[in-house]
């Protein structure tokens, strides 16, 4: 058994679970944006495992020879996280975790929704996201939940928690758990109503609003402090924007300066359990007059991922007109860009689409094109 010891950077082992027949190509991307979560979250790949399998085993999801492979590899390689990428039942993330205990009890098993839930974490800003992310995690966590709270990994690499009670007292803490969700339900509630309020209010007085959504690191927090002259955080890791941010949109064309928000990214297979806690999150961009669907121009997986957009804004019921905004066009070729171009036009045949507009939100490169194309709409 290895001993444990402090870290500094937690290690990582990444399950994939694909169907016997999937290709290549969708393992690579779908194994890419792990890394990239990971990676966010401030720790390191170390070793990866991919399991061929058509149907998730029951027990354990992976089967239970690859459990045994698991094991072995947690050991030499000293793994303090294992993801299974997947949307994996909590039940079956406790009992690969019990193996586990074996190798060391403080490994943890995360599925997707687990590391997304543990970036969202790390930052959340207002009471409302931190309660979010409470609720969320009680929702999902199910039977793990016993163990969290102490075997939370801290980002700063303070290393992992020790082990909780077990499967002790499960009733009493089942119930226990029930009482926390509703009361986090009800402080919530009170929470939401009066942001709906202010949101009312506020979109009265102003012109607009206009809402940046998109894929997460799609460039929305730079086009926002382009397009507002403001200077929020904005970072090559995901979900770096987790809280809505309005601001004014300047120009000296405009009479009144219009608003504009600027919320957290989407990403592929979000969670229902996700989608639901921030619907709140995503207030302003729902009750918007214009959406701005902020595209990476230079993102090869570029098709794909304005689907995952446009397929979650359309289980939000968002159908507001939008344009689409092609940012980092500075990263791209021109022949490249028009080739973009036309095949979101024969991908996107939409009434709701207004136009399509390229920019790079780093260097400015037409954004007053832009500022212009919003400026005609709200004249209308
Ligand atoms: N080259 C280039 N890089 C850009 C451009 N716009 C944004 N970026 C970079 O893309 C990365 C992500 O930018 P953000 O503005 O944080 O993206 P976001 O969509 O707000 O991301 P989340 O809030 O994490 O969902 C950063 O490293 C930016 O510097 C651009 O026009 N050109
Ligand atoms: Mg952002």
């Amino acid at each position: 058994m290895r001993q444990d010891k402090k870290i500094t950077q937690p290690k990582f082992l990444i399950i994939q679970v694909i169907p016997k027949k999937s290709k290549k190509i969708d393992l690579e991307i779908e194994l890419r944006e792990t890394q990239q979560l990971i990676d966010t979250y401030g720790g390191r790949v170390v070793t990866r495992m991919i399991q061929n399998l058509d149907h998730p085993h029951p027990n354990f999801y992976i089967g239970a020879g690859k459990v045994e492979e698991l094991k072995k590899l947690c050991d030499e390689e000293g793994i303090d996280v294992v993801v299974i990428n997947g949307m994996v039942k909590s039940g079956q993330l406790f009992r690969v975790e019990k193996e586990l205990w074996e190798v060391s009890t403080k490994i943890m098993v995360w599925d997707r929704i687990d590391l997304i839930l543990n970036i969202f974490d790390q930052h959340a800003t207002t009471v409302e996201s931190k309660l979010q992310i409470k609720l969320a995690r009680a929702t999902h966590m199910g039977p793990r939940i016993y163990g969290l709270g102490k075997t939370e990994l801290s980002r700063q690499g303070g290393g992992v928690g020790t082990r909780g009670k077990g499967e002790t007292n499960i009733e009493f803490e089942r119930r226990q758990i029930k009482i926390d969700q509703q009361k986090i339900k009800k402080e919530l509630k009170k929470l939401i109503k009066q942001k709906h309020n202010r949101v009312r209010k506020r979109n009265e007085m102003g012109i607009g609003p206009v809402a940046l959504v998109g894929y997460t690191s799609a460039g929305k927090t730079t086009l926002f402090n382009t397009l507002t002259g403001k200077e929020k955080e904005m970072n090559k890791g995901l979900f770096t924007t987790l809280d809505t941010v309005v601001g004014k949109l300047k120009s000296p064309n405009f009479k009144q300066p219009i608003l504009v928000s600027d919320t957290i990214g989407f990403i592929s297979n979000l969670p229902p359990v996700l989608i639901d806690s921030f619907k709140s999150t995503l207030l302003e961009s729902l009750e918007a007059k214009l959406l701005l669907h902020v595209i990476d121009a230079s993102d090869p997986e570029i098709l794909e991922k304005i689907d995952v957009v446009e397929n979650i804004l359309k289980s939000l019921k968002a159908n507001q007109p939008r344009i689409f905004v092609l940012n980092k066009i500075d990263l791209i070729t021109k022949e490249k860009l028009l080739e973009l171009k036309s095949k979101i036009k024969e991908h996107f045949i939409k009434d709701t689409l207004l136009s399509i507009e390229t920019v790079s939100a780093e260097n400015g490169q037409n954004i007053d094109i832009l500022k212009n194309k919003i400026n005609i709409f709200f004249k209308k």
